[in-house]
């Protein structure tokens, strides 16, 4: 440690020279990244400038537009630890909407309307179940190799939970808590299914589990027995249909585009409980799960379950997965603690990121099948390439023209390379230059993800990188810095950098597609939601014991009970139905003094139910404006003694 921290991570020559980083170097990381700040801070950028992009590519892909003119590309971004996703319009990288998913936010009453409750689940006593959320990896549903518009997913970390978004309203549907895992970390849904050809769009999603615990977990303290599974969820019902028993663990997660493999990188084949154990091995793995052959085992029977939970685990592990033409698994091996496992949109390759080995590693995808067959002899033979590309290699995106962008976390660089190239490289032809360009961004990169990219229609326009510190980019607001997301023109040989944009902590993934891929709704149907007051006539409270139900409707300026009247302790239901439906017209309601706070969208009916506190008159008022009167947009709840 003493000898590595002194040094700047980003010195090339002196962590070039090691092919791998040890237990100290690593160390000493966090340091080398401080160290670097002080360096790249005071020197001019190695590449183009930020602010001047040359005047051919900003005709060409420029991020500025004109007011009133509208982005031509969707970004999902995940949220981090606001818990929700963000979407953005590209390339501008305004943001537009956060809709919130495991987290509650107070703008829409998520976490606060009774319906929203009931996708986040609650406790015996109606509180919610969970308050914080994790959100790192998003991606949406497929058909035919490109995406369909209709869900988008997006995990939490901290709860192993994933959720649904729904494109046509741009609303988390749904919320599973996956069994016998912790820190579920990656996930993809499938291209297509694989079982019938036919079914060309995404049925099922697939979920990494990052940190191993026992099985049942009994806080067993022997972290050699410690088990890491991977997860299958049921695109439309979200229901877990199976896991698998592995060795080592599950980081991220990639999908072919035929349906029948997925992968996830290991970086703790060690299966340690230390980091020391961690990086020991100087290979892990890449592993790939045979998506029919497993759905045949769990229909055939052979599985078992662990606790309460009722979901098949296969079995995947290395020992009972020998022979390759029944095995459920195949374990490529792959160098020190890969990051980031990214599928080429010309279907033919899975890239595992080296992190703690420069090195990326190309795996053919018609090769992992041909061992399956039993047609291969050694799994090996699928690795088609392993090259060098520069110190921490994180993840991997793609322009639809053959070269591969991957961010350098230690480097703080994009590498662009030529895939084909890097093929001829490994396979002896040294003269074959695959390193195309060298872009520096600020800083350390983390995700990275191009227009289109992990679809058939991979146009290589624009590249967004997340960069972990943003340092000197944005002014300062103490000591928790933005992060700072760039965005590139990929569309020419060399990338140029085109926009900052500062981004609250810690969004990790996001998709960029292009914008006629989803229909939006603006306006909701009343018969969307059973509970719907159709008509301001069916207002007005119902009593039964201490159980209250308020109906109630919004249509700008008024709500239909000038004032309604409960008792102290009452247990209130207030439904309330926006009978606007005019886009964009959305009304709020807030009641001071009893946590309440949400919005209606036009057509929608939303319900919270609470206690009516110490007798009083209670301005229930409207949020969100909506009219000339909105001010005088109000109610009274008078609770009686
Ligand atoms: S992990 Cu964050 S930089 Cu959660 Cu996608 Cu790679
Ligand atoms: Cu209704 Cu403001
Ligand atoms: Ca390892």
């Amino acid at each position: 440690m003493k000898d590595d921290s002194t040094l700047s991570a980003s010195d090339t020559t002196v962590w070039g020279r090691r092919r791998f980083l040890n237990t100290a170097a690593l160390a000493g990381l966090t340091m080398g990244a401080a160290a670097c700040t002080e360096k790249e801070s005071g020197a001019a950028p190695a590449t183009a400038p930020a602010a001047a992009p040359d005047a051919a590519h900003a005709g060409a892909n420029a991020t500025h537009l004109k007011p009133g003119e509208l982005d031509t590309y969707y970004g999902l971004w995940s949220g981090g630890h606001t818990g929700d996703m963000r979407v953005l319009g590209l390339p501008s990288g305004r943001e537009l909407l956060r809709i919130p998913c495991f987290v509650p936010d107070a703008l829409v009453g998520w976490g606060i309307t009774n319906e929203s409750k009931a996708i986040m689940g609650t406790k015996p006593n109606g509180a919610l179940r969970y308050t914080v959320g994790d959100t790192h990896h998003t991606h949406a549903s497929y058909k035919d190799g490109n995406y369909d518009g209709r869900y988008a997913w997006i995990n939490d970390k901290i709860n192993s939970r994933i959720a649904r978004i729904r494109l046509d309203y741009f609303i988390c549907d749904k919320i599973t808590q996956l069994p016998n895992v912790q820190g579920f970390h990656g996930i993809f849904p499938d291209k297509r299914d694989p079982v019938d050809p036919a079914i060309n769009y995404t049925t099922r999603v697939f979920c990494g589990g990052e940190f191993g615990i026992p099985l049942p977990n009994s806080g067993l303290e022997d972290a050699g027995t410690y088990r890491s599974l991977f997860s299958c969820v049921d695109a439309e019902t979200m229901e877990v249909r199976w896991q698998v028993l592995i060795d080592g663990n599950c980081d991220l997660v990639a999908t072919s585009y035929d349906g029948k493999l997925a992968a996830s990188n290991q970086y703790n084949t060690e299966m340690g409980a230390r980091y020391e154990d961690m990086m020991s091995a100087e290979r892990d793995a890449c592993i790939f799960f045979n998506i029919a052959r497993i759905e045949a085992a769990v229909k055939a029977g052979k599985f078992k379950t662990f606790g309460s939970s009722k979901v098949p685990v296969v079995d995947g592990t290395q020992a009972t997965n020998q022979d390759p033409t029944t095995a459920l698994t195949a374990y490529v091996s792959v160098p020190k603690n890969p990051h980031g496992v990214n599928a080429s949109p010309d279907q033919k390759y899975f890239i595992c990121a080296g992190k703690l080995s420069p090195t990326a590693t190309v795996i053919e995808l018609a090769k992992v099948l041909e061992w399956f067959d039993g047609k291969v002899e050694k799994l090996d033979d699928a690795i088609v390439a392993e090259v060098e590309i520069g110190l921490g290699p994180l993840h991997t995106a793609f322009d639809g023209r053959g070269n591969a962008y991957t961010t350098l976390f230690l480097d703080s660089q994009i590498v662009k390379w030529n895939v084909d190239a890097a093929i001829k490289f490994h396979a002896g032809d040294k003269a074959a230059k695959y390193v195309v360009d060298r872009l520096d961004v600020q800083y350390q990169p983390g995700h990275i993800n191009g227009s289109q990219s992990e679809t058939i229609a991979a146009d290589g326009k624009y590249l967004a990188v997340g960069c972990k510190f943003s340092k000197d980019r944005f002014l300062p607001v103490g000591p928790l810095h933005a992060e700072n997301e760039q965005i590139i023109d990929m569309s020419g040989e060399k990338m140029v950098l085109l926009a900052d944009h500062p981004v609250r902590g810690e969004p990790h993934d996001f998709i960029i597609f292009k914008r006629d891929l989803v229909k939006p709704k603006q306006v909701y149907s009343l018969d969307d939601f059973p509970n719907a007051v159709k008509d301001p006539k069916d207002s007005g409270v119902v009593r039964n014991g201490k159980k209250v139900t308020v109906k109630m409707t919004s249509q700008a300026p008024a709500f239909s009970l000038r004032e309604f009247k409960v008792k102290a302790g009452d247990e209130v239901t207030l439904i309330l139905t926006n009978l606007d439906k005019i886009e964009d017209l959305t009304h709020g309601f807030a009641i001071p003094n009893h946590d309440v706070n949400f919005i209606v969208n036009p057509g929608e009916t939303a319900s919270v139910t609470f206690t009516a506190g110490d007798p009083g008159v209670y301005w229930c008022y409207c949020t969100h404006f909506c009219h000339a009167l909105h001010l005088e947009m109000r109610t009274r709840m008078i609770v009686e003694a």
